[in-house]
Formats: structure tokens, sequence, C-alpha cells
């Protein structure tokens, strides 16, 4: 669990569908992000990715949760709210998976049945950029290149403003949306963004002239001033 928390992001194909108790699919999303695996154990359910001529790529395990705890409500006086067991028709899944750029197609299974596949096809290269179709920055370079508003933040710092960025509230990640702020931000410095890091390092020059000075300074003084004691001495 650790490790899990501890992982980098990687490129991570992100499947959103709804499951229902006899086991249909109901594919709402598919797209490209940053994030890590989904990790889950002793279940049946995967989704598998699979290349173009069927050679299994990568198998990751998902939990299905088709239970619910409600309440034994009304309550009488005295009696304790310990929470029913109630069962659910349907529950929305969100699966992470690692991508592979050969994987063609995906499945979603439970044990070996194959419930759902589908071709991965997020990117048709007609030069515009369409979100909803699984289109972004990651999966489809071509029609949405950075700066593009595709729901993914790119956070590359090229001159563009990811409007995704700070409609996300993390404006910060990329800089060319807080330079210019008038405040010298973390990803920010003298030369992404001098406008307003100018100031702060203006200071630091100063400070580092300033030591540069002493250490030259200091020496000279404390030999003229040994020279001047020593000839006061030899006077008397
Ligand atoms: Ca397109
Ligand atoms: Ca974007
Ligand atoms: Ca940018
Ligand atoms: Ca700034």
């Amino acid at each position: 669990m650790l490790s899990a928390a501890l992982a980098a992001p990687i490129d991570v194909l992100v499947l959103e569908f709804n499951i229902d108790n006899a086991s249909n699919i109901d594919l709402l999303d598919v797209r490209l992000m940053k994030g890590t695996e989904t990790m889950a154990e002793g279940t049946d359910y995967s989704v598998v990715l699979l290349s173009a001529s069927d050679e299994v790529l990568h198998t990751t395990y998902f939990d299905v949760v088709l239970t619910a705890y409600g309440d034994n409500y009304p309550f009488l006086p005295g009696q304790e709210d310990v929470g029913v067991e109630v069962g659910l028709n349907e529950t929305r899944v969100i699966v992470r998976v690692p991508y592979n750029s050969s994987a063609a197609k995906f499945e979603i299974r439970e044990g070996t049945t194959v419930l759902l596949q589908q071709d991965i096809n997020l990117c048709d290269g007609d030069g515009v950029c369409e979100p909803a179709s699984g289109e972004n920055y990651l999966s489809c370079l071509a029609d949405c290149p950075s700066g593009s508003d595709d729901d993914y933040c790119d956070e590359v710092f090229d001159d563009k403003c990811d409007p995704d960025c700070g409609e996300q509230g993390r404006a910060d990640k990329d800089t060319d949306c807080t330079c210019g702020n008038g405040v010298c931000d973390p990803r920010e410095d003298s030369i992404t963004c001098p406008d307003d890091c100018g100031q702060a390092v203006n200071e630091l020059t100063t400070m580092i002239y300033g030591a540069i000075a002493g250490i030259i300074v200091i020496p000279v003084v404390i030999v003229v001033i040994v020279i001047v004691l020593r000839r006061r001495k030899k006077k008397k």
C-alpha cells in the first residue's frame, strides 16, 4: 500500500462505467490521464489491455461493491443505529490502467468472461480537439496541443496558459498562468518569470556581492591593522 501511495503518476487509461448486479456494463468515459494504477485484491473483475493481435499487454483488477449500509430507520428511543446492509442494483466504477501505446483495445472481464470489449481510439487527427471523444494533450497531441481546452492541465511552460489548470484550481502548475501576477510563485524564477521574480534575484545578487566584498575587504583590513601595530611597536 505504501509503494502505491508513493508511486509517481504515469499515463493511465481511465475507464468510467456503471455495472449492474447482472454484470451488464454501461461505459461512460474513456480517457488518458496522469495517475496511478487501480489496486484491488481478491476480485474476479479485471480490465485487460490487448494489442491489435490480441496479445495481453496488461491486466488491472478492480472491485465491484454492490452493497451499501443504510440506517435502521426509524429509530426507537434508546435504540442504536447499527446500520443495515442494502443490495444495490448497480454501482459506478472508475478503473485506472497503465497505458501502453501498443494497446489497440481493452476488455472488461469477470473471471474469463468478457463483459465488454472496445477498441481504444482516442484520437481522430482531424485537427479539432474533441475532449468529449477522449482527445486531450496526452492522447491526441496532434489535435490538442499544449494550452488546449481539453479537460487536462498540461503544465507545459511555453507562453500559453492552459485554461484547464485554472479551472481545476491548479493554475500554479502552469507558470504561464501565474507569471505577471506580481508574486514570485513556487515554479517561477528569474529565467521563467523575470517580471515577478526579478526583484528577488536582485536581492540575492546584492547578498552575493556583499558576501564577496566581505571576503575580500576583511582580510585586507586585518593585514593593515597588523602592519600598523608592528610599525608602532618598532617605533617604541
Ligand atoms: Ca479530433
Ligand atoms: Ca488543457
Ligand atoms: Ca503553458
Ligand atoms: Ca507569478
